[in-house]
């Protein structure tokens, strides 16, 4: 296995700071014991944590406007492997990544797969890109992909996923991620139910295509690019078309795509009740889609959501695991640097979540106690787990700052000399 950073120079950088570390996690840890949670416990699970970067995430996002390219940029998909590789190095949060075809498509998956592991990652999900069209693509998606109007266009969106399952599988993956932009501008455009009857349709052809082991996730978003009704834009028509296409299919939720102040935690409960829900694209948003870093606006959202992940592990058991990815995109941090930190925000949820006493919140539930009920998940909540997960990154083999660390490699501007700018070419996007 090779790493990207000199290992040498991630040691040196805990060393400088591992006393403080010791300090703040003793403190913490005896904190802990007071209230007879084992900080040993937490840190393990810690560790377990893992979330898939996507693909895309590396490269210097652009706005629905511009794009401004940065320093460095991967230029292939290889380099936005090097990258992310970077990241999972020095968080060990993020052992995966999510693939976007065409963008990332590889003339010789086996040679990628062979790159990938090299640097101890394996690939996640796969996407599908039926929002725009593509260099010697026959058929336009101008008015749709898989709910087009015209067979032509549906068969090729359709023969498009399927052939994301095929590479997909041949570089391990699991599981496919269907977003699409259809839907309609003007009231009239298209017949409502028309145009999900055709997508049920056309997901039927890529469903009998999923190998035995694969999901199928769906992704809804409220709006945008069609902006008078879009074809899969909430979880309730998600979860209908889950249900109707077969166990296979899962919904997806990614945070930014709802409604401002909708209840998303509620969203997670129920999908996970009626065992519909399948994973997750993170990020964090003030007013739409906006694809921030996880955790920079509503902190206490990602912990509720988690909090009610935490609630279906209490009730169903372990074997819940749903499907983890970051979807971010924007101008003005290094890739790097935010993947990094969105990691750390979504592990730090996960754990937050495990602070709170399960069986004390519903004896206050029970008891009609509602500050107490309200304050079990805010005390855990505002439980600073820093120095949880800095260990659990020390004990994985990480950096106790990442941020810091990467800083000092240097890394950004040594692949700014190897990786002069080429307009154009790095895929990034805003699904
Ligand atoms: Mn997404």
């Amino acid at each position: 296995m090779s790493t990207v950073i000199d290992s040498g120079q991630v040691v040196e950088h805990n060393a400088k700071i591992q006393g403080n570390l010791d300090a703040d996690y003793a403190a913490l840890g005896g904190m802990l014991a007071r209230r007879g949670q084992d900080i040993e416990q937490l840190t393990a699970l810690a560790q377990t944590f893992a979330v898939a970067l996507p693909s895309w995430g590396v490269g210097t996002g652009g706005t629905r406007f511009a794009r401004f390219p940065g320093q460095g940029e991967p230029r292939n998909v290889f380099e936005k492997l090097e990258d992310c590789a970077v990241i999972h190095q020095l968080t060990r949060a993020t052992p995966t990544v999510s693939l976007h075809f065409p963008w990332d498509k590889p003339t010789d998956p086996a040679a990628l797969l062979e790159f990938a592991k090299n640097y101890d990652l394996g690939f996640d999900t796969v996407n599908s890109n039926t929002f725009q069209d593509q260099a010697g693509q026959k058929q336009s998606y101008k008015y749709g992909s898989l709910t087009a109007g015209s067979a032509a266009v549906r068969a090729q969106a359709v023969a498009h996923n399927i052939e994301c399952v095929e590479l997909g599988r041949a570089l391990g993956s699991n599981g496919l991620t269907v977003w699409i932009g259809d839907g309609a501008n003007f009231p009239g455009q298209h017949n409502l139910r028309g145009a999900l009857e055709r997508y049920l349709d056309s997901m039927r052809e890529i469903y009998k295509a999923l190998p035995a082991d694969w999901l199928m996730y769906i992704e809804h978003k409220l709006f945008e690019p069609a902006f008078y009704a879009t074809t899969i834009a909430d979880w309730g028509t998600s979860f209908a078309c889950a249900t109707e296409l077969g166990p296979k299919a899962k919904c997806l939720i990614d945070l930014g795509h709802h409604a401002p102040n909708t209840n998303i935690e509620m969203i997670v409960a129920r999908l996970a009740q009626f065992g519909k829900l399948g994973g997750f694209h993170f990020n964090d948003s003030k007013y739409g889609d906006d694809d921030l870093d996880s955790g920079s606006i509503n902190p206490f959202q990602l912990f509720l959501v988690f909090n009610e992940l935490a609630d279906v592990v209490h009730r169903d058991g372990a074997a819940f695991k749903p499907s983890y990815m970051l979807d971010q995109s924007h101008n003005v941090t290094d890739p790097i640097e935010s993947l990094m930190s969105s990691a750390i925000e979504v592990q730090r949820a996960f754990v937050q979540s495990a602070l709170v006493d399960r069986a004390a919140l519903r004896h206050h539930q029970e008891q009609n106690d509602v500050l107490q009920s309200a304050q079990a998940l805010k005390q855990a909540f505002r439980t600073d787990v820093s120095s949880i997960l800095a260990m659990a990154r020390v004990r994985s083999g990480a950096a106790i700052d990442p941020v810091a660390c990467y800083r000092s490699t240097g890394y950004r501007e040594k692949v700014g000399v190897n990786r002069p700018p080429k307009a154009g070419v790095s895929g990034s996007g805003i699904v």
